[in-house]
């Protein structure tokens, strides 16, 4: 049975706690899903709609960017995936009459778990001046209102154009070509709060912004280290991955702050051996290491496999570090010099542990590092993964089978959105592609990323903001601020499939664009039609939605920015040519444009041909060609770093629940870590809940402290419970998106401008 939208948040004083999982998925999970699907969809569209995810010629899952296997199973999802799924083929509606009934004020009064639950948004909405709800309108009025309001304006860089990684490639490109048309760079994405670190770091290193491994690559590891990733919740495909290396014999490390259930042990839902047997211990060596400590664990390894090289020989692949790389002696000159007290402080491991870690490097004929957020979100990020590609390339690691590097991406198609241009700093070679295709010349000066596009909003300089998906307001650090930014905007847009908090949070005006998912049919003038995706390992291939579109007055994103583009460029002989309407009916023709522009691309149409998939080159793995400055892989020596705390305080990461995607929170448990009908908890050490003088249980406020000692800015976030938590002294972990009002905005990754959400000091207040 379908159940009704909630009228109320959730009471979080009935909140309970109990003891955190020790292994993760198994039938639970399915069933877990299973109510959640038929919540929101009913039996029958939960058994249509689940069995497409992830099949040849179905839809790809909007869970996350983690590649399917070659050979697909019936139900080749998950738990998390099928949350997904069900939160976008809901039958809940939100269309005129709930904005009729809701004000802006009372749903700004609402969190983003009730805004997400109401349903799938259906009519395009606009929120005058000065008024209290948003009204029915057509699409040619949004539109135009759009059109107008950019046309207006004093300067293109005025506007600011966010993306987030669902879009598909075709959607993103048409997204790129309308803005650089417009004449801006202004393409913040969710990328920068996200990966941005590992681009920086791998671009710089290995000359590709991209991970070098394939699912079978994974497979054939002999070793496979895990930092700063919790795939049990946020990737659970891979956990069926790394059971497979496993079996053939591979050893795991993971390495991480808190002890999460799928790292520890998997129950494989789709083998006997998970039903029956209880599943699979995964990780032989769990390193609890403080956060932060990761560049330090890394450095360590590097230093002990160099000295182990001198004294026997062996160790390091020399013909590869003289064939194919530059900067050894430099790199080895720094680690010899790290201290082992420094390590040893950085990581909270001793000397002999981080030795006996690297020994199991030094074993493995074929190591793979993946890592997720664990490893972007600190301020010295892109100096960790540095380190990262240092330890691999010792052991020519690097474009071998069953070996390489492996940032594991979130959004599904994050990784194609920078592919096709999505990106506020795009190389010359990509520009000049477009010029020539299109017959304009797309702006050269680098854009706004995110922190940069807040900076702006806020000192007012930002007219017109537009956001193709995502919910900027929430995701982004420092909520507070951007709240205040968007509000002095004229114009906000959001092409959405849901109502957010993006949407109740404007402008002086306001419009919402609804949009079809990939679940849905997609019917144009030339016919059904299919987009495509580009995986974490770098995999392309097509996704198709079935299902009835949640109203007759829905437009696909590619509908709505050829549509756009039209208006925009409307006698304007510098901008971009095309056959706009063309373009709008007949995707294939914009991957023929796609082809002529991304290197890669070529046959485009032929080779995602019923359901193919094809890989784009990668030239450190397919030939251990190097794109650098030096045309070598290079080691690069960087010096020690790690998140000081100060007395009394705490460093707090921000996480994910079991229970959420990003900002999309589908309920309020957090099965894993024994968390029960609320959200707002601290995770922290009990011996440190003591010594500073609480008790579990107790209710506190999160006050960040941020800047020099004479002039510390205080955010505050209000009451949190005290959970006693497996978690190293003085780190504490709380829920993202709610702790993102601790984030300061100018606490951003080095180089890749990343917001610091895995390390905000913080001191805890108790409540009157
Ligand atoms: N169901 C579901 N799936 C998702 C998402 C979701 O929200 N829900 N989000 C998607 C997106 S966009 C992304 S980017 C990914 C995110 O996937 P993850 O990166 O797995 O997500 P987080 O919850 O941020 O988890 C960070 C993990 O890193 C650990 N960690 C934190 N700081 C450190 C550190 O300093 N060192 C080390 N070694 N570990 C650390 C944390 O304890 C935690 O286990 O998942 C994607 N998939
Ligand atoms: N404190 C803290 N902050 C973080 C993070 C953290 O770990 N800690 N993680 C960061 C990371 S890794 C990321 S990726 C960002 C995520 O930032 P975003 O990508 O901006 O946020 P999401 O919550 O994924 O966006 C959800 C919204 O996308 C819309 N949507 C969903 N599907 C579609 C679609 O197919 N088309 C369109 N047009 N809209 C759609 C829905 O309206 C939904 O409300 O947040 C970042 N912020
Ligand atoms: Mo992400």
């Amino acid at each position: 049975m379908v159940t009704r939208p909630p009228e109320h948040d959730i009471d979080e004083s009935k909140m309970t706690v109990g003891t955190p999982k020790k292994q993760a998925v198994g039938v639970p999970a399915v069933l877990h899903s299973l109510k959640i699907s038929i919540d929101q969809m009913g039996v029958a569209r939960s058994a249509e709609t689940l069995l497409r995810v992830n099949q040849k010629d179905g839809f790809d899952c909007p869970g996350c960017a983690w590649p399917e296997e070659d050979k697909r199973h019936i139900a080749e999802f998950c738990e998390n995936g099928a949350k997904a799924v069900a939160e976008e083929a809901t039958v809940r509606r939100v269309g005129p009459e709930f904005f009729a009934a809701h004000s802006i004020d009372e749903l700004r009064g609402h969190d983003d778990w009730w805004l997400g639950q109401q349903g799938r948004l259906t009519h395009p909405m606009i929120l005058d001046e000065g008024a209290t709800h948003y009204r029915p309108a057509s699409w040619d009025e949004a539109l135009d209102l759009i059109a107008e309001e950019l046309r207006g304006l004093d300067d293109p860089d005025e506007a600011v154009f966010y993306t987030s990684g669902r879009t598909s490639n075709e959607a993103a490109f048409m997204y790129q070509l309308l803005v650089r048309g417009f004449g801006t760079n202004n393409l913040p994405d969710c990328s920068n709060m996200c990966h941005e670190s590992s681009g920086s770091a791998l671009g710089e290193t290995i000359g590709i912004g991209k991970g070098t491994v394939s699912i079978t690559d994974i497979h054939d590891a002999e070793l496979l280290i895990v930092a700063g990733q919790n795939p049990g919740t946020n990737h659970p495909r891979m956990l069926s991955a790394l059971e497979k290396a496993k079996q053939r014999g591979a050893t795991i490390i993971a390495v991480n702050p808190l002890p999460e259930a799928g790292l520890l042990h998997f129950n494989n839902p789709q083998t006997p051996r998970g039903v029956i047997l209880g599943g699979t211990p995964l990780a032989d060596d769990f390193v609890q290491i403080r956060l932060g400590g990761d560049q330090a664990l890394f450095q360590a390894i590097g230093k002990h496999l160099i000295e182990a090289h001198g004294d026997h020989g062996g160790v390091l692949d020399i013909d590869f570090i003289e064939a194919h790389t530059s900067g050894y002696d430099a790199y080895a000159a720094g680690v010899a010099g790290a201290s082992w007290a420094d390590l040893e402080t950085a990581t909270g491991l001793t000397e002999q542990r981080m030795r006996a870690i690297a020994e199991q490097v030094r074993a493995s004929g074929k190591t793979i590092v993946c890592w997720a957020m664990g490893l972007t979100q600190h301020k010295h990020s892109v100096a960790t993964l540095r380190d990262v590609v240092n330890v691999l390339l010792l052991q020519g690691n690097i474009g071998r089978p069953g070996a390489g590097v492996c940032p594991v991406r979130g959004h599904s198609n994050v990784q194609g959105d920078r592919t096709m241009g999505i990106y506020e700093k795009p190389a010359e070679a990509f520009l000049a592609a477009l010029d020539d295709e299109f017959a304009f010349r797309a702006p050269r000066e680098h854009g706004f990323d995110t922190v940069q596009a807040i900076r702006a909003m806020d000192a007012g300089r930002v007219r017109v903001f537009l956001a193709v998906g995502g919910n900027f307001v929430s995701a982004t650090p420092d909520t507070a601020v951007v709240e205040r930014g968007m509000a002095r905007a004229d114009l906000t847009v959001h092409v959405s499939t849901k109502l957010n908090r993006s949407h109740v949070v404007t402008g002086r005006r306001a419009i919402i664009l609804p949009t079809l998912g990939r679940t849905d049919r997609d019917r144009r003038g030339a016919g059904d039609q299919r987009v495509t995706v580009e995986d974490s390992m770098g995999a392309v291939h097509g996704s198709r939605g079935r299902l009835a579109p949640p109203s007759d007055d829905m437009l696909s994103e590619v509908a709505i920015l050829a549509r756009l583009c039209a208006r925009v460029f409307a006698g304007r002989d510098d901008a971009p040519r095309a056959d706009w309407a063309g373009l709008e009916n007949d995707y294939r023709t914009i991957r023929e444009h796609i082809s002529r522009v991304v290197p890669g691309f070529e046959r485009y149409e032929e080779r995602i041909e019923k359901g193919r998939t094809f890989y784009l080159p990668n030239a450190p793995r397919d030939a251990r060609r190097f794109a650098t400055t030096s045309g070598r892989a290079m080691f690069t020596a960087n010096p020690l770093e790690y998140p000081r705390i100060p007395e009394g305080r705490l460093l707090l990461q921000t996480l994910r629940s079991h229970d959420q995607y990003n900002t999309t929170i589908y309920g309020k448990d957090d099965r894993y870590r024994g968390i029960h009908d609320g959200r707002r908890v601290v995770l922290i050490h009990p011996d440190d809940i003591r010594e500073l003088g609480f008790t579990e249980g107790d209710i506190v406020d999160l006050v960040s402290e941020w800047g020099p000692a004479d002039a510390v800015e205080e955010r505050r976030a209000e009451s949190f419970r005290l959970v006693g938590y497996d978690t190293p002294r003085r780190n504490a972990a709380a829920y993202y998106p709610e702790t993102n009002v601790l984030v300061p905005l100018e606490s951003y990754a080095d180089v890749s401008g990343t917001p610091t959400s895995k390390s905000i000091v913080v001191r805890l207040v108790k409540r009157a």
